[in-house]
């Protein structure tokens, strides 16, 4: 395993899973989960989005992977990340600046996210922290390079996952969200909270 990968198992009590997924649905009604598109191609991501803070992740076809401060469909500001999660990042994420994003990923059961690097940050000294509610997922995380060998472990609801130094670089993805294995969801499927730093840290 890379080296700056850390997973805690259960992290969040059940009990403070609700309170999150609580706080999750309160985001979505006010920023809707939009599909972003592959750029050039168009092609829609099964994965919905949407964000909070003062930095949000999208994609389209013409305008590619980019941050921006709104919504992509409502032309709103992103709503303001709720303390809890700033609180998880100032006991985890060892920076000496808060997040300013959080990309919010729901995956409906058997949807999948294909091997990817995070790197559209300008920002990657500071950690990505990963937080996951509902369906367990089957997660991978290979290396620097697309075909260095790759690890799988199950990501269940309530584990936080810290990918910093050279993990924060590596490949990685979904490999699918197992069907009706947490009752956290209605409706089912599974969250993943990212915090994240995207721009330079004062440092
Ligand atoms: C490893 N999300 O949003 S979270 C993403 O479960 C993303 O939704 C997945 O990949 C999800 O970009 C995985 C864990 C994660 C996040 C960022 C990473 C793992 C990472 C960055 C570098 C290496
Ligand atoms: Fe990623």
């Amino acid at each position: 395993m890379l080296d700056g990968f850390t997973h805690l198992s259960g992290y969040f009590a059940p009990s403070e899973q609700v309170e999150l997924i609580k706080m999750v649905q309160k985001l979505v009604a006010q920023a809707p989960l939009f599909r972003p598109k592959m750029p050039r191609s168009g092609k829609p991501f099964s994965v919905k989005m949407t964000n909070c803070g003062e930095l949000g992740w999208v994609s389209d076809k013409d305008g590619g992977y980019r941050y921006q401060a709104t919504h992509p469909e409502t032309s709103r500001a992103w709503p303001r990340m709720p303390e809890r999660f700033l609180e998880l990042w100032a006991d985890v994420a060892d920076c000496p600046a808060d997040p300013e994003a959080c990309l919010i990923n729901y995956y409906a059961a058997g949807t999948k996210l294909g091997s990817h690097v995070d790197s559209d940050e300008a920002e990657t000294r500071a950690p990505v922290v990963s937080v996951s509610l509902g369906d367990d997922a089957v997660f991978h995380v290979g290396g620097l390079k697309r075909s260095d060998p790759k690890t799988r472990l199950v990501l269940k609801s309530g584990d936080v996952a810290i990918l910093g130094g050279e993990s924060r670089l590596a490949y990685h993805g979904i490999d699918r969200v197992m069907k009706e294995t947490s009752e956290l969801i209605g409706g089912g499927g599974r969250f993943n909270l990212t915090l994240r730093r995207v721009t330079p840290l004062p440092m």
